[in-house]
Formats: C-alpha cells, structure tokens, sequence
C-alpha cells in the first residue's frame, strides 16, 4: 500500500513552484487567454460550454483528495489536523466543481486551457492530498495552534470575498448575455480583481494552518496564476469604461 516518500513531496512542490515562476514570466506581459482576454481569432471549434469546462477541470482537485482520504486503510485518524485540513481543500474544490460551474455565465473556454487546467487539477490534488493523508505530522493540540486558528480565518475570510465576488460578476449579466460591465459593490469597490483577492487569501490561510511546503508552493502558484491576471482585467477595464473609478486598485486594495 501507499507510505509517504518525503523526496517525492519535495520534488513535486519544487516543480510546482518553477511552474509559478513560468507562469509569472509568461502572463506579466500577456495575459493567459480565456474570457476578456480570449484572442478574437480563436475558432468557435475550439471551445467547451464555460459550465462543463470549469466542471470538467476543477473536479481531479475535489476527487483526488477525497479519494486518497477515503482509501487510505488503515483510516488516518489521528491527528485531527490532517483529516481537517484535507477536508478544508476539498470542501472548496466542492465549490469550484459543483457549485460555481452551474451558475456561471462565463463565455466558453479555449479546451486547450482546459487540458493544462485540468492536468494541472490533477497534479495539485493529487501533491495535497498525498502530502496531507500520508505525510503530515502534527501535534496533538495542533488545533489550537495560533498558525492552525489564523490560518483557518484567513482561509474563510478569503473563500468569503471569493465566493462573494464570483456572484457579484455573475449578477453583472443576464443568462446568455457574455457583454462585459463594470463590477460594483463589495471589495470590488476597491479592487478590480477581487474575486482573485479572496482567492489568494484563502490559500495563504490554508497554507498558513498546514504549515507544508506543498501548500506554501500552491499559495505561490495561485499569486502568479490569478495576480497578473488581476493586473490585465484592471488594464482592461481602464481602457474599455472612460468611467471606470480611479481609485480602484488592481488586486490588494489601497496599495496595488
Ligand atoms: N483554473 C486555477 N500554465 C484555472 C484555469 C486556467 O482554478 O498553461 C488555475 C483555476 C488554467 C489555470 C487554472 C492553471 C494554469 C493554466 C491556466 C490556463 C493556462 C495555464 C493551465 C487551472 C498554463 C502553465 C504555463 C503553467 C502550463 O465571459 P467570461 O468568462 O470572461 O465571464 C467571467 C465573468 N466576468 C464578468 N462578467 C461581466 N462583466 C465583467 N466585467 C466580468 N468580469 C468577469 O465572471 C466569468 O464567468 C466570471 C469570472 O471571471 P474572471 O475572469 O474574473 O475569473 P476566472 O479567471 O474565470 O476565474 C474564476 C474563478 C475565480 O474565483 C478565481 O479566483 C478562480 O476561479 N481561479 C482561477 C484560476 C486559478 C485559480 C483560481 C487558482 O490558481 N487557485
């Protein structure tokens, strides 16, 4: 049966911050290319319905852990802390995969996007819950810890203005329109990307609470992955809305 090979943990989570680093590089200048700023060139062809791409691509992140965690034999039940925390990670992909798909009005997704997407899915659900069901080791009073309880807050406050923001930009339209406007209410009265605000928080709490490497170097990936992109949608509202307030940040409110 599985153990835990504390080299192949390093190794994963070494790779997944390069991959940061790729991505920080790449979408500084240019921004990935889906939704606002999906190339017009791109053929119809080589799209899937924005509900079935986000399902398809979110759910290894859900299922993956789940299913480390309900297969490990014999079941891991001591700490507390590892069952938690593995069930704090699949208690949001449970959201990104169930929830947010059926009510989004997103434009369809590039598949090519949704293969790396999905791999990537695969790949990080898998390093978390590895890291979680079989490596980690905490304390007893783990639960107690002030990097257990901060992080903890900082995850649901940020799962909080994520899942807020998200529905506050599906507001913005009726089903079927795909016209973009300019998001109001909420942190958005602060930050052009807020949804990706809550986001980033969120995983530097998880990170926080499980105090892992694997977890540090996914808060790291998230910032590079959605932190440019905060950037472009905040170029491009400025350039699109002449109206667009200007005391409006592009990610972390009256600072950037
Ligand atoms: N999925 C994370 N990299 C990503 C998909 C793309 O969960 O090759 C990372 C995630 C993937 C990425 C994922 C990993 C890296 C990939 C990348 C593609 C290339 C890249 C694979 C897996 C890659 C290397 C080089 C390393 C191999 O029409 P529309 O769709 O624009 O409509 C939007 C609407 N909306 C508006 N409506 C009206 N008026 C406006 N002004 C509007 N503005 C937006 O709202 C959408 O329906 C909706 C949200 O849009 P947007 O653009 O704000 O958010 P979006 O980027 O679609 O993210 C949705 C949610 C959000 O809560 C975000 O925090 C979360 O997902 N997210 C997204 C990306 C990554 C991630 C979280 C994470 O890293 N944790």
């Amino acid at each position: 049966s599985m153990q835990c090979f504390p080299s192949l943990v390093l190794a994963l989570s070494s790779l997944l911050g390069a991959l940061a680093l790729l991505q920080l590089s790449l979408y500084l200048r240019v921004p990935s290319r889906y939704g606002k700023h999906e190339e017009r060139l791109c053929r119809p062809r080589g799209r899937l319905p924005a509900r079935c791409a986000w399902f398809v691509q979110e759910l290894p992140s859900f299922l993956v852990p789940a299913l480390l965690l309900a297969l490990r034999s014999p079941p891991r039940l001591e700490p507390l802390g590892c069952r938690l925390l593995c069930c704090l990670f699949c208690w949001h992909y449970f959201y990104r995969t169930f929830i947010y798909p059926f009510f989004t009005r997103g434009r369809p997704f590039p598949l090519q996007l949704l293969f790396f997407g999905t791999l990537f899915c695969i790949y990080n659900g898998f390093l978390q819950g590895y890291y979680l069901i079989y490596c980690a080791e905490y304390p007893s009073d783990w639960c107690t810890d002030i990097r257990f309880t901060s992080g903890l807050l900082l995850f649901l406050l940020g799962m909080g203005i994520n899942i807020h923001s998200d529905l506050l930009l599906r507001q913005l339209r009726k089903p079927g329109e795909v016209t973009y406007k300019i998001p109001q209410g909420g942190l958005f009265t602060y930050v052009s990307g807020a949804n990706y605000f809550g986001e980033i928080v969120e995983w530097f709490g998880f990170a926080i609470a499980t105090w892992s490497l694997p977890a540090f170097a996914f808060a790291f990936f998230t910032l590079c992955c959605i932190g440019p992109r905060a950037y472009h949608h905040h170029r491009y509202y400025l350039k699109t809305f002449t109206d667009y307030p200007k005391s409006r940040k592009a990610l972390i409110p009256f600072v950037f």
